[in-house]
């Protein structure tokens, strides 16, 4: 039986420009502030993509190595790098990621329609991130779009072996434009899934826009973890533009109490995970 909950916050993400969202954390301080009053309120991992100078977003090595090192020097969190970087990434550059020697990194299981873009995950490509993931003790949160990507992965782990650590992870992202719908039913679906991975396999999931708390709400009544952001979400609600990642973390935080299951701590978020406790 689940008792708490492990919540990720995602605060800057791809797609989002700092010029229509001034609340964006794009600079390392930006990102660094936030994470501390995340972690404070009761997030115990963080789902990073970076910026450049400009803003826009990179994967630039050194900027990955001194944003992993600033995130540990000022929390406890667990830090998760995004290998799914923005639609225009090449392979070898979101392959590279790892170079940067995080907890965790993301790894998306299929190519999905991404609004008019096209996020692309070859076979090949996951195979690829999944072994240097597995040779490097570095932990996989398996990103799952649609239903289709939980096939994927159930024949990644059949042909390639559990990740780092042996535990399994699994993060629905729903309700992108191309991906399976936000709702109850879709969650339901992919946790009959979820069911043909190995036993004790966690998920949590996150809802894009609208359907944040939709599938907040279903995540947390079906037993799944939570991811909030404003990666996700950029609207609080109607009319309402989200202030902070703050704001998001402490609304799932009242939600997961609500549910009478608190935050999972950093420390607890890491056996669960099987993850080594002193990195
Ligand atoms: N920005 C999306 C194209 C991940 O972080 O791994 C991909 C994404 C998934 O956000
Ligand atoms: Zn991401």
């Amino acid at each position: 039986m689940t008792t708490t909950t492990l919540i990720t916050v995602a605060p800057t993400g791809a797609e989002s420009a700092k010029s229509d969202v001034p609340a964006l954390p794009v600079t390392l301080d930006e990102l660094v502030v936030t994470a501390k009053e995340c972690a404070a309120l009761g997030a115990s991992v963080i789902h990073v993509h970076i910026r450049g100078e400009d803003a826009r977003p990179t994967l630039d090595l050194g900027r990955l190595r001194e944003t992993v090192a600033a995130l540990r020097e000022s929390t406890d969190l667990i830090v998760q790098l995004s290998s799914g970087g923005a639609v225009t990434d090449p392979e070898a550059d979101r392959l590279r990621v790892l170079d940067a020697e995080p907890d965790m990194a993301s790894c998306t299981m299929g190519t999905v329609n991404f609004g008019d873009d096209v996020f692309l995950n070859r076979w090949e490509f996951v195979v690829d991130l999944h072994t240097r993931m597995q040779e490097r003790g570095i932990v996989p949160e398996y990103e799952i779009f649609d239903l289709g990507h939980l096939a994927t992965l159930e024949r990644l782990l059949s042909k390639h072996g559990l990740p780092a650590g042996g535990h399994v992870h699994v993060d629905f992202v729903m309700g992108v434009p191309g991906g399976m719908p936000g709702t109850t039913a879709a969650l339901v679906a992919c946790t009959n899934e979820v069911r043909n991975l190995p036993e004790g396999t966690t998920f949590a999931a996150t809802g894009i826009g609208r359907t944040t708390i939709p599938v907040m709400l279903a995540s947390l009544s079906a037993g799944g973890h939570l991811r909030v952001g404003m990666e996700d979400t950029v609207t609080y609600a109607k009319g309402r533009p989200v202030e902070s990642n703050m704001q998001l973390v402490a609304r799932a935080v009242g939600f997961a109490q609500l549910a009478q299951r608190p935050p999972m701590t950093p420390a607890d978020a890491r056996e669960l995970l099987g993850l080594k406790t002193n990195s």
